[in-house]
Formats: C-alpha cells, sequence, structure tokens
C-alpha cells in the first residue's frame, strides 16, 4: 500500500536552518515547498545541491516566490501547497539589524506570522496544518532567572527580540483560540558552516581563517565578554519538526545547556588553526595577540600579531549580556538530546572556513588555473 508523502511549507528555507530543515524533512519522504525572495542575484545557494528541475521529473523540492510581508502572496502559496506543517523559519533575524531597521523587522517577524497564521485560518485549514514559529532566546534578553527555561520571564531588548515576542503570544493565542496545533520552540544560538557571515561564529570562523592564509589583518569585534549558549543547526531542526509530531502541541526551549564566551570561542577557532591567542588590555583597549603559531594551518600569521581588535560600532544599543538554556523538558517529553558539540561544531567550521580561503589565498597569488588545478 502506498502512503500520500506529507506537506512541508517552509518559510526562511533559503536560510540556515531553512536548508537543513528542507534537507531533513525531503529524508522523511515528505514534499517540501519553500519560500525565497526575489533578490537581483541568486539566493538560493543553501538549497541548490536539492534543488530538482521541473522540467525533468515530478520534483520533492518546489521553491515559490514570496514574501512576508505579501499576506495575498502568502494566502495564494498556502491554498496551492495546502501543507500539513509549515515551518515558520523566514525572518530579519539579525538582532544589530533590527536597530537599523525597527519597522521592517517588526513587519517581516510580528506581523508575517500573524498574516501566515491568518492564512491558514481564512482557508479553513485549522485543523489540517500544524504551525511551527521559530521563537528565540532573544526573548529572554535582560534575564530574570538562570538558566532560562519554558516558565523564565521574558524581557525582549532588541526590536527583533520585541517583534519575536509578538510572534510568540500570536502562536500561543491562534492555538488557546482556534484549537490550531501550533507551537514555539525558543531556540538558543545554533550555528553551522552555512550560518551567515555575520553573525559573530561564522564572522570570527571566516575572519580567523582568512587571517590563517594571509589575506586579513585583524578581525574588528564588539562585545567578546557576550556569553552564548551554542548548538549545532543540525540538531536544531530535528528538535522542531520533532514538536510538530506531538499529540498536543507545546513549546519548548531548545538549548546545551553549555556556556561560553564570545572571547572563548575565539581562542578555541584559533587553535584550532595552530594559534594559541592571548587577550592584553581592558574594555575597547583589549586586543588579541598570538603568543603562538604550530602546524601549517596559518602561514600568514606571526607571533606577535595582533589579530583580534574592539571596535565599538559593534556594541548594541542595549545589549543581551548572557543566555544559558535549560532544554530539560524536550529531553523528557521528547527525549532530545543534541548530538554535537561545540567543539566539533568549531571544527567543522573551521575546517569549512580554511578550504574557502586556502582556495581565495591560491587565486590570490596565482591566478585561476593554477587554483583549480589544486581542487
Ligand atoms: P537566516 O537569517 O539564516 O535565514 C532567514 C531566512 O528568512 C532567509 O531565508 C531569508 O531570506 C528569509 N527572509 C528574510 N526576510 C524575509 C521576508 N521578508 N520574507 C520572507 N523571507 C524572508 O536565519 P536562521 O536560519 O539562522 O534562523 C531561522 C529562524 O530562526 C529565524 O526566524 C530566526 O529569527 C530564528 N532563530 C534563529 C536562531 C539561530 O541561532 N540561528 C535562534 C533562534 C531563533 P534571504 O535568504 O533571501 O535573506
Ligand atoms: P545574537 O547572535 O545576537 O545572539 O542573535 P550574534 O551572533 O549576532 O551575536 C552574539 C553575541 O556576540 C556579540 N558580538 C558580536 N556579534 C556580531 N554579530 N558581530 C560582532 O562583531 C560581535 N562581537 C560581539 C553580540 O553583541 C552578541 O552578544 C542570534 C540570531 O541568530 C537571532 O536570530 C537569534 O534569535 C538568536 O541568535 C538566538
Amino acid at each position: 500500500m502506498t502512503t500520500t508523502p506529507k506537506v512541508a511549507l517552509i518559510t526562511g528555507v533559503t536560510g540556515q536552518d531553512g536548508s537543513y530543515l528542507a534537507e531533513f524533512l525531503l529524508k522523511k519522504g515528505y514534499i517540501v515547498h519553500g519560500i525565497k525572495r526575489r533578490a537581483s542575484l541568486f539566493n538560493t545557494q543553501r538549497v541548490d545541491h536539492i534543488y530538482e528541475d521541473p522540467h525533468v521529473h515530478h520534483p520533492h523540492f518546489v521553491l515559490h516566490y514570496g514574501d512576508l510581508t505579501d499576506t495575498s502572496n502568502l494566502i495564494r502559496i498556502i491554498q496551492q501547497t495546502q501543507p500539513d506543517e509549515i515551518y515558520n523559519l523566514g525572518a530579519q533575524s539579525h538582532v544589530a539589524v533590527s536597530f537599523e531597521s525597527p519597522e521592517y523587522t517588526a513587519d517581516v517577524d510580528a506581523m508575517g506570522t500573524l498574516r501566515l497564521l491568518e492564512a491558514i485560518r481564512i482557508l479553513g485549514l485549522e485543523k489540517k496544518t500544524r504551525f511551527y514559529q521559530a521563537s528565540t532566546s532573544e526573548l529572554y534578553g535582560l534575564v530574570q532567572e538562570t538558566p532560562q527555561k519554558e516558565t523564565t520571564p521574558f524581557y525582549p531588548r532588541s526590536p527583533y527580540a520585541v517583534a519575536k515576542m509578538y510572534a510568540y503570544w500570536i502562536t500561543v493565542n491562534y492555538r488557546e483560540s482556534y484549537g490550531m496545533y501550533a507551537c514555539n520552540g525558543i531556540l538558543f544560538n545554533h550555528e553551522s558552516p552555512r550560518r551567515g557571515e555575520t553573525f559573530v561564529t561564522r564572522k570570527v570562523t571566516r575572519g580567523l581563517a582568512n587571517i590563517a592564509q594571509g589575506l586579513d589583518e585583524c578581525l574588528f569585534m564588539g562585545n567578546i565578554d557576550s556569553l552564548r549558549d551554542w548548538g549545532h543547526a543540525m540538531d536544531y531542526v530535528r528538535m522542531q519538526w520533532m514538536m510538530l509530531q506531538q499529540d498536543q502541541p507545546e513549546d519548548f526551549v531548545i538549548a546545551t545547556g553549555v556556556q561560553v564566551s564570545v572571547r572563548e570561542f575565539i581562542a578555541r577557532s584559533a587553535a584550532r588553526l595552530g594559534i594559541t591567542l592571548k587577550f592584553e588590555g581592558k574594555g575597547v583597549e583589549e586586543v588579541g595577540v598570538v603568543a603562538s603559531v604550530t602546524g601549517d594551518k596559518a602561514p600568514g600569521v606571526k607571533a606577535g600579531q595582533t589579530i583580534v581588535r574592539i571596535d565599538p560600532r559593534y556594541f548594541r544599543p542595549a545589549e543581551v549580556e548572557t543566555l544559558l538554556g535549560d532544554p530539560t523538558k524536550a529531553k523528557e517529553k521528547l527525549g532530545w538530546t543534541p548530538q554535537i558539540t561545540l567543539d566539533q561544531m568549531i571544527d567543522e567550521m573551521i575546517a569549512s572556513d580554511l578550504e574557502a580561503a586556502k582556495k581565495h589565498a591560491l587565486l590570490k597569488t596565482h591566478g585561476f588555473k593554477v587554483a583549480v588545478s589544486q581542487e
């Protein structure tokens, strides 16, 4: 007997999480629809490897142009695709950028969520379509309790977090008002080689790899005292799916329960490149100086070189100084535990960024032909 495959719709499919989730659901036999934004350049690099040409066969992975600011477009896509599950991962997701573009961030992150929930209702899909909302540890902001769990009060500290707070509560409200299967994953920071280049972990691994290869001289950072609970995106998207497979919709904190400073993340990343970093000075005068270099991964770096400096430009008007999650509920109710440690993740990110940096360095010094022949 053949069973009809489940249908999922992912907003933000071209982002870090969207790309891993699409891969995960395809492996589970889903038909996956994703919403991509129109851009003047290709913006599908993270999902190109799973793209299927609709001219060749009946694809399992289909992309639709759309935007979370465009109500009629969202209604039409949901009507056409009739999804069993919607994963709302689309967002202006950069906290610092949200201070520059607060209104746009509210429109996409808060109103976008409402538009999707309303679309489900307008189309009469309340009993068919399950809804996952990408909520965030940024809701805890100025933390009221450590570690943070599902019952910890929120205190958002950025336009991004305030917008996500609306999205959180409107998801709860539609669940309670209309009996919809709608839930929030309160996810702490999660990273990978696919992480956007301006988030701190990727900025560090990519920046240090470039410095190691002599492509750059110094990494300029903001608040390196900041403490975060970092996990791997692959572990976290698995949890997004698990949350929609329960009998009852509930909200869950997803975290590792381990906290590390940005400074420590930089030092551990440098160590993977054979660089021992020493931090000296205080406040904006603090610098990261190379104490020693071993191995052959960092030919562009010498002992005594300053490769990390503080640039107050990267300070935020209001900072979230410390986040540490308590994932006990997810462990007990869903049997979820993260499989990838922070050090394994740093290894993976450094390896990936080092490979790219080596190619660029080769290209810079020897030109295109040599770089291609060395691949
Ligand atoms: P990314 O920034 O990598 O991806 C965001 C996605 O949203 C991209 O596909 C982007 O498209 C899309 N997007 C942006 N604006 C719009 C819009 N107006 N309409 C439709 N789509 C839009 O984020 P992540 O993958 O890291 O995160 C996924 C979700 O989880 C986000 O909602 C984020 O806020 C949330 N979150 C993330 C955490 C993390 O640590 N990664 C932790 C907690 C929550 P494009 O590619 O064109 O820019
Ligand atoms: P965050 O992630 O704000 O936690 O939001 P980000 O990596 O941007 O910052 C983490 C911490 O590092 C400090 N920091 C810097 N950050 C950036 N981006 N660049 C720097 O140069 C720098 N120097 C220090 C920051 O001040 C901050 O304290 C991420 C996003 O994915 C959100 O969408 C998500 O909701 C939360 O994680 C959980």
